[in-house]
């Protein structure tokens, strides 16, 4: 590898926090009750960031989510409230759309905060099957060498065992939940918090034509993706109040995907005092924090069940008989065609109320275990560009 004899350590290039479950949160300030709807938390002298994080993490009594923001219910004419429509530039090939997962950007809808600028939401731009296809890429191609997982550093994955195989063998036991990150490009050091350039494998080439083309779309015309992680949650994890302050490109904008199930998204501000506006952010979602809020305090203090199963809306039509939504499993729809319209006859179609609970089974799934991952937990994808254009660093131009 270049460069390795002259070995450089950039300063924390991620942030300090990965993926936990609730067990290992469970320190005494965690488990102090707050009180109150974050709404009325106004301290600044405060780690409000902190406070509102544990108010929605809080499971007995459940928070209030009256006030979360909800995208998907915004309209793309008008702003309402702190939420303003924000207008996508594109130029895309069809091509390269269909290649990257993508619907026809003439129908995406992006959104921005006036109390956050810098944000830019952009509702589900995927396609049910793109979202399958990058999920299938995170579980079933990436968690493995030369890409680094927390499995590997824990010693539960032997070198060239691949997890997903082992998963699906079923000789992986427990193993399916305890994928927690996977890590892309430069290699992030959870102890050190450092990047070492001497630590660094080949970035996914699709992945970073994807990340390119949504940054393009906010005005970044030559984003390059060097480094990722993939972070697994399950229904009770959490990512603590956090900066990714150390890429040596703080002008780049970070660009985060998700799939599966749902999440409630808090974006403070640079200081922990700011308060943190709460998102919900769905399967497709797309989130680019940039300009101003590339350095803001952001967390994820609640994995919350999808309601609709995203990565399968192709397959979900009316029901003939009572025009309930339904997903045709892909059993029927092989026996139907495809254009058949679904009954409800019990045992054939999952009603749609049921998608969360049957999706979690993989024989509901019947044989998709991507589809079944996605019906439990949720997979976000964390891109960054760690180096300026055509920054020299110890020989190496990037
Ligand atoms: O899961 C998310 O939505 C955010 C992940 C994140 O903030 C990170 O990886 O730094």
């Amino acid at each position: 590898m270049r460069g390795c004899s002259s070995v450089v350590i950039f300063c924390c290039a991620f942030s300090a926090c990965c993926v936990v479950s609730e067990a290992s949160t469970m320190d005494p300030e965690d488990m102090e009750v707050e009180s109150g709807n974050p709404s009325n938390v106004l301290n600044h002298n405060h780690d409000v960031i902190k406070e509102r994080f544990k108010y929605f993490k809080r499971r007995k009594p459940p928070p209030d989510l009256s006030q979360v923001i909800d995208f998907d219910h915004a309209t793309a004419e008008a702003s309402l409230g702190s939420v303003v429509p924000y207008q996508l530039n594109f130029s895309e090939d069809k091509d390269v759309l269909q290649e990257c997962g993508l619907t026809n950007p003439t129908e995406w809808k992006a959104f921005t905060l006036s109390t956050h600028p810098g944000l830019i939401f952009i509702c589900n731009p995927f396609t049910a099957s793109g979202q399958r296809h990058w999920a299938g890429r995170c579980l079933r191609d990436l968690p493995c060498h030369p890409n680094r997982t927390n499995l590997d550093a824990q010693g539960l994955l032997q070198p060239g065992e691949n997890w997903w195989k082992l998963c699906m063998d079923g000789a992986g036991g427990s193993l399916m939940k305890k994928l927690r990150w996977v890590t892309l490009g430069f290699h992030h050091d959870w102890h050190s918090k450092l990047y070492n350039m001497c630590d660094r494998s080949p970035f996914p080439a699709d992945l970073a034509r994807l990340a390119a083309l949504l940054a393009r779309c906010v005005g970044f015309a030559d984003y390059a993706a060097e480094a990722a992680i993939v972070n697994m949650y399950h229904a009770d994890s959490t990512l603590a109040p956090h900066t990714d302050h150390s890429e040596w490109d703080m002008t780049a904008p970070l660009l985060s995907l998700s799939f599966g199930q749902s999440a409630i998204f808090l974006l403070g501000g640079e200081d922990r005092a700011d308060a943190p506006a709460a998102m919900f952010v769905r399967s497709g979602d797309v989130i680019i924090m940039a300009n101003q809020c590339r350095k803001s305090y952001h967390s994820v203090p609640r994995i919350l069940s999808a309601g609709d199963a995203r990565w399968h809306d192709s397959k979900r039509k009316r029901c003939g008989g009572c025009d309930t939504l339904r997903v045709a499993s892909p059993k029927q729809a092989r026996h139907a065609g495809a254009d058949a319209e679904p009954r409800c006859s019990p045992g054939a179609i999952l009603c749609e109320c049921d998608v969360t609970e049957a999706s979690g089974d993989v024989t509901a799934e019947e044989g998709d275990p991507v589809a079944a991952y996605l019906g439990r937990s949720r997979i976000n994808i964390n891109v960054r560009q760690v180096f300026q254009r055509g920054q020299v660093l110890h020989g190496e131009t990037h």
